[in-house]
């Protein structure tokens, strides 16, 4: 037992503020304040909006209710989210003192994190959610020096920059280059008030212990375009399955929780703290999307065919680069036209596999590129068995505001606008990691050695600032190779966190003796 960084003074407050859990004097504040703060908002009528086409979220009781049912109150609330937020503070700190941080945090901040259960019952759910989680440079700040064997973790994002196919770190948003980033807190609502009201309690809370170091201000778009993230695309609607967790919907991919949860049936990393059970690996991305230039790029190349307009054409051109009309319909169904009646229907947007009856998967493009991001990310039926194991749940929400008429007229983005991206994976390098460089990074992905190139992924494909050539796009001439110029998104950077159960926030993470 080793004791980390001893004060001069170990004062009688932080003691009390170390045991505030169990000591009866300050537990009963603490819940007092939790019972004003959940008012019980209707279920899915305050934090989530419901777009058309997402799968929805279980209740608590059959989520609860099911066999191999997951560890619900000491999970955090957005590693089972998904795609719904309407509004979403991404607050990142540094933690100053590390012996005041841990005080509050077990005696004021635990309760006040949002847990799946409490986001799942109506008359739990927070008016505003809120998770935590930690970097490496975090977790060490705090004198917790366990391996959490994740060596990307561990080396934080800036390290991983070249690999992830950005060109370094030189267009990153200052915070994440480094390892300055401590932490982040996610508050999820449906006002800008409610979460501003509920990060000054917070800040208030944590006192001097910790200092902002960059904030990102997130929301659904507005009208019907909620749940279409900046280039018109319905978002969230192919997540995985959880066993345990959710019923599947036709087609979803059913993938055992521990490659989501850590420490679940499935987790094959059996290594890790047993601290760390419930947690999971949180990978965020600030990618700036550029809407603009996206839509010259289709309307320049706008597919052509006696059965289309040159609009119809060049939204068959941008659905063939996602996979997915913007309504959601995927093209493997629909490989012509939208069908927004099949792009809002959860029992048949996601059932599809690529292949068809007596077509040849590893050669026809004809329905879907191999290079459709859906593809790159999701390869379903190119892999047999189908891949359970590089699965991720998504979490993102866009950042930004609407394109101004200026940007219209110039064609060219002058605001920062793009995709706050979130996953939450049981390993960053078999999650994330894996989807971006093995998959969508890999210009042979996914049926290199039949054709003569694949090329990368046209949405987040990265080849370090170059361009990216890429095939498949063209039905007409599906070996056809374009060169794409333009990087229609760009990292602004990011940083790997952990986000803990919630027990290790008054457990492990609120120790000072090691
Ligand atoms: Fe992607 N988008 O918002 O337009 N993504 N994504 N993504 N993505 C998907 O099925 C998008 C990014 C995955 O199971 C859709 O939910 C944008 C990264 C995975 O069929 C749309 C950006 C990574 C899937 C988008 C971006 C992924 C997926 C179709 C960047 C991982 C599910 C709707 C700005 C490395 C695939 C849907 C499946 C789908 C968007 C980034 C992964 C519309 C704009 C960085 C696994």
């Amino acid at each position: 037992m080793r004791f980390f960084a001893a004060p001069a003074i170990l004062s009688t407050f932080l003691v009390v503020a170390l045991l505030g859990d169990v000591v009866t004097g300050a537990i009963a504040p603490a819940h007092a304040a939790l019972a004003k703060r959940r008012r019980g908002s209707p279920f899915g009528s305050s934090i989530f909006g419901s777009p058309k086409g997402q799968s929805g979220l279980p209740s608590l009781q059959n989520a609860a209710g099911l066999p191999g049912a997951l560890n619900l109150n000491n999970i955090q609330s957005d590693i089972l989210t998904g795609v719904k937020k309407k509004k979403e503070l991404f607050f990142f700190f540094k933690i100053v003192d590390p012996f005041r941080f841990k005080g509050a945090l077990s005696r004021d901040i635990k309760s006040r994190i949002t847990t799946v259960s409490q986001l799942l019952d109506p008359t739990q759910q927070p008016d505003t959610a809120v998770n935590i989680a930690f970097s490496q440079s975090g977790l060490s700040t705090l004198g917790v020096k366990d391996n959490l064997r994740d060596g990307a973790f561990a080396a934080g994002q800036a390290a991983d920059a070249s690999s992830l196919g950005d060109p370094g770190t030189s267009r990153w948003v200052q915070a994440f280059d480094g390892t300055n980033v401590h932490g982040v807190m996610l508050l999820a609502s449906d006002t800008d008030d409610k979460i501003s009201a509920e990060l000054s309690t917070i800040q208030g809370l944590f006192g001097p212990s910790i200092s902002e170091a960059y904030r990102l201000q997130a929301a659904a778009r507005p009208g019907d375009q909620e749940g279409h993230e900046h280039f018109g695309y319905l978002d969230g609607i192919s997540q995985p399955a959880l066993d345990g967790f959710t019923q599947a919907n036709p087609g979803q991919t059913v993938v055992p929780p521990g490659v989501i949860i850590i420490g679940e049936r499935g987790d094959t990393n059996t290594k890790r703290p047993k601290w760390t059970k419930d947690g999971s690996f949180l990978a965020f991305r600030q990618l700036q999307q550029f809407v603009p230039e996206f839509n010259q790029f289709l309307d320049q190349n706008a597919i052509a065919g006696a059965d289309l307009t040159h609009e119809q054409g060049a939204a068959l051109l941008g659905a063939r680069m996602f996979g997915r009309f913007k309504s959601g319909a995927p093209i493997d169904l629909t490989p012509r036209f939208d069908d927004p009646a099949l792009g809002a229907d959860p029992t048949r947007n996601n059932d599809f596999n690529f292949m068809h009856p007596g077509m040849n998967v590893t050669l026809d493009q004809t329905r879907c590129p191999f290079s459709a991001h859906i593809r790159k990310t999701n390869p379903r039926g190119d892999i047999i068995p189908q891949n359970t194991a590089n699965q991720i749940m998504r979490s993102s929400i866009p950042y930004g505001p609407e394109l101004t008429p200026d940007e219209i007229a110039s064609k060219t983005t002058s605001i920062d606008r793009g995709l706050a991206f979130v996953s939450y994976q049981s390993d960053l390098s078999a999650g994330f990691r894996f989807q971006q460089q093995v998959w969508a990074d890999n210009t042979a992905f996914p049926f290199g050695k039949n054709t003569t190139n694949v090329g990368f992924d046209p949405i987040i494909g990265g080849n370090q600032g170059n361009a990216r050539p890429v095939s498949g796009l063209d039905p007409n001439d599906a070996s056809r190779e374009i060169t794409i110029a333009t990087e229609f998104v760009k990292a602004k950077g990011g940083e790997y966190f952990f986000t803990p159960p919630v027990d290790a926030l008054s457990g492990r993470l609120a120790q000072f003796f090691f």
